[in-house]
């Protein structure tokens, strides 16, 4: 298998992912800015189906009309050339100091007005564009201290702006849905939503919830010590996974962002295995920075790195849940119990109380015996994923 992935794949990066220059708190940039023409041709020359943007990563902040066309007019014939599409869009509603306390939850009411329409305004292009997909993350709805931030009034704001974004979006006629994407720190010491539970939970408090969903990032959910796999779960179970960002990461520290693949390799195993068989249809969109040590063959390695991994993972997913041993040791652990309902159809609570076999009868002791075989299952997936079963 040669692991070269074509766009039927549908793997995707954002922009700003190659297009990262190296700063950080600490550094200067390692690396020159990188024209997105030249991003979106060289990731369609390794595969990928299609890029995202910030509206600032396209046209820097502050352009005026002409140049804003110009940057839109160049995009555009760059994504002709290749076949590349877009099928996600976002806003830039954190790097200008503007919004030091946050946008749509801002203390400062004017800022806020200013959020929703920098918002409102990327909306029409990534309309334009063809996107599918809106994604919000709040990288400044958030505090650094108890008195700062109200956060029942803040959510309340946060609710308003949502609101006010799906009848604008509903209004206009767009194919749009939005992605709130948690995080629970970097910038903000915390940020509201921070985890997949909070944001699925938020939706429900929304006017039109069908509207929103959730774009869960690997290192996000990691950095707050949570099990990515089954935050995706839920929110496939919900029919809330509209996203999704692919990364690496290394346990509960900064926000890494490393390549798909480095970081918690069980972890990723696990979360391929249950995309490709849930039939999550969405992209497969990185969200990544390649280090601020590469040069830009290293980025586009870092980024061919991405995909390669993914297919790798793919195979080998794919590869365990075809062994008849797994399936036998699947069987072992009850799996195909777990997947039948605990009521015969229909019955009832009095016809369960009625049940001697589920209580009077039932010996707990020797239940309590049995064993689950978890342990045989899960060497099967580390042979499978460390490509030693046969
Ligand atoms: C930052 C986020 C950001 C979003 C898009 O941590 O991952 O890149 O995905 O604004
Ligand atoms: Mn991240
Ligand atoms: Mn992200």
């Amino acid at each position: 298998m040669s692991y070269q992935p074509t766009p039927a794949d549908k793997f995707t990066f954002g922009l700003w992912t190659v297009g990262w220059q190296g700063r950080d708190p600490f550094g200067d940039a390692t690396r020159p800015a990188l024209d997105p023409v030249e991003s979106v041709t060289r990731l369609s020359e390794l595969g990928a189906h299609g890029v995202t943007f910030h509206d600032d990563d396209l046209i820097p902040f502050g352009a005026s009309e002409s140049e804003r066309d110009g940057h839109i007019k160049r995009f555009r014939q760059a994504l002709d050339a290749t076949g590349m599409v877009v099928p996600m869009a976002t806003t830039n509603l954190f790097t200008h100091p503007v919004f030091k306390d946050g946008a749509f939850t801002a203390n400062d009411r004017d800022v806020r007005r200013y959020a929703i329409r920098k918002t409102m305004r990327n909306i029409d292009l990534a309309a334009e564009l063809g996107a599918q997909t809106y994604v919000a993350w709040g990288g400044r709805e958030g505090a650094e201290s108890g008195g700062a931030k109200d956060v029942r009034a803040a959510l309340d704001r946060f609710k308003e702006a949502f609101d006010l974004l799906a009848d604008y979006v509903t209004s206009q006629g767009y194919a749009l849905r939005f992605a709130l994407e948690p995080k629970p720190n970097e910038p903000r010491g915390d940020i509201l939503l921070p985890t997949v539970g909070h944001a699925l939970a938020f939706i429900e408090r929304l006017e039109r919830p069908e509207l929103f969903g959730v774009n869960p990032e690997v290192g996000h959910e990691q950095m707050a010590g949570l099990n990515f796999p089954h935050g995706i779960a839920q929110a496939l179970w919900a029919g809330k996974l509209f996203h999704i960002d692919l990364n690496g990461q290394n346990g509960i520290k900064y926000d890494q962002d490393l390549r798909f693949g480095a970081g918690d390799l069980r972890s990723a195993f696990w979360l391929v295995d249950l995309l490709e068989t849930a039939g999550y249809e969405g992209s497969r969109h990185f969200d990544f920075k390649p280090p601020r040590t590469e040069d830009i063959d290293g980025v586009w390695a870092s980024a061919a790195g991405c995909m390669r991994n993914y297919l790798i993972l793919k195979e080998r997913a794919a590869a365990f849940r075809a062994d008849p041993a797994v399936r036998e040791a699947l069987r072992a652990s009850r799996l195909d119990e777990l997947a039948a309902p605990t009521l015969e159809p229909g019955e009832t609570a009095a016809a369960l109380l009625a049940d001697r076999s589920a209580f009077e009868d039932f010996d707990p002791d020797v239940a309590g015996r049995r064993a689950m075989a978890f342990e045989a299952l899960d060497q099967l997936a580390m042979d499978h994923l460390l490509g030693v079963r046969p």
